[in-house]
């Protein structure tokens, strides 16, 4: 039983990538429904207007919560087992690989996300206001991180990305999801190496061609705490970054 993922945007075209690769993949074999729509679709006059000045002045435009309140109604699915909202915005929650597991699990359970993709200022504050009062929905609104992108499509792209691969059978060995940076560890992934064992005067560190899969296994869990440790010490720490814990200590 699995669900489905919708998005709305003014730029359709924009998720033309998700007929490639692993999610066109998983589309075409029916282990994932996604549908695509343009805003536009849901405005009545004949300019197609989906923005307008923001009240109380200031620069840029903002999306008009009519047209918006309309698409979301007629894309959302009554009969769903559960309904998410999801809001790209720079003024989000942080984008997370907990997230991404949290909405494969609605997928898979059958439930709808829905990604309303803002251009312009935004989306009028009275649309995520709406939809977070209705208890058929759940809204979250989404950063992936600390810059600005001119309008929620690439989010939306990223998400469905993160979100699809964690899904049964989209990934054809999912031994590959276990050992990856922000996986269950809590550490960023160790250096991988493949052939030629010496490449431009660089060789390959001789335990991995040893054959000793316990000193392998210590080798890498060294070289991964090692990594995270200089390149991103909030994981360990927890600074600035309280929703992930380590799994294990890392007194290795
Ligand atoms: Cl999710 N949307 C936009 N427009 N900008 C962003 C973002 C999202 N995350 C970081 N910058």
């Amino acid at each position: 039983m699995s669900g489905r993922i919708d998005v709305l945007t003014i730029f359709p075209g924009y998720l033309a990538p998700l007929e490639l690769s692993l999610v066109g993949k998983a589309r075409r074999d029916g282990l994932l429904d996604i549908g695509v729509h343009d805003l536009r679709d849901w405005t009545s006059d004949r300019h197609r207007t989906v923005d307008d000045t923001p009240f109380g002045g200031g620069a840029g435009m903002v999306m008009r919560p009519d047209v918006w309140g309309d698409a979301l109604d007629g894309v959302l699915v009554a009969d769903s087992p559960s309904r998410t909202l999801l809001v790209p915005t720079p003024a989000g929650a942080r984008m997370t690989q907990a997230l991404a597991e949290e909405l494969a699990l609605l997928v898979s359970a059958g439930g709808q996300l829905v990604f309303a993709c803002g251009r312009y200022e935004g989306i009028d504050a009275r649309v995520t206001e709406h939809y977070s009062g209705r208890e058929d929905v759940t809204v979250r609104e989404i950063s992936l991180g600390d810059y600005v992108l001119n309008g929620g499509e690439v989010a939306a792209l990223v998400v469905i990305e993160a979100v699809a691969r964690l899904l049964p059978g989209v990934i054809g060995n999912p031994e590959s999801l276990v050992e990856e940076s922000h996986g269950a560890a809590g550490l960023l992934e160790y250096p991988v190496y493949t052939k030629p064992p010496s490449w431009r005067g660089l060789d390959v560190p001789d335990v991995l061609l040893s054959g000793d899969h316990g000193r392998i296994r210590s080798w890498r869990r060294a070289r991964a705490v090692e990594r995270t440790a200089l390149r991103r010490p909030d994981l360990i720490t927890g600074q600035g970054s309280p929703q992930i814990r380590l799994a294990r200590p890392v007194d290795a």
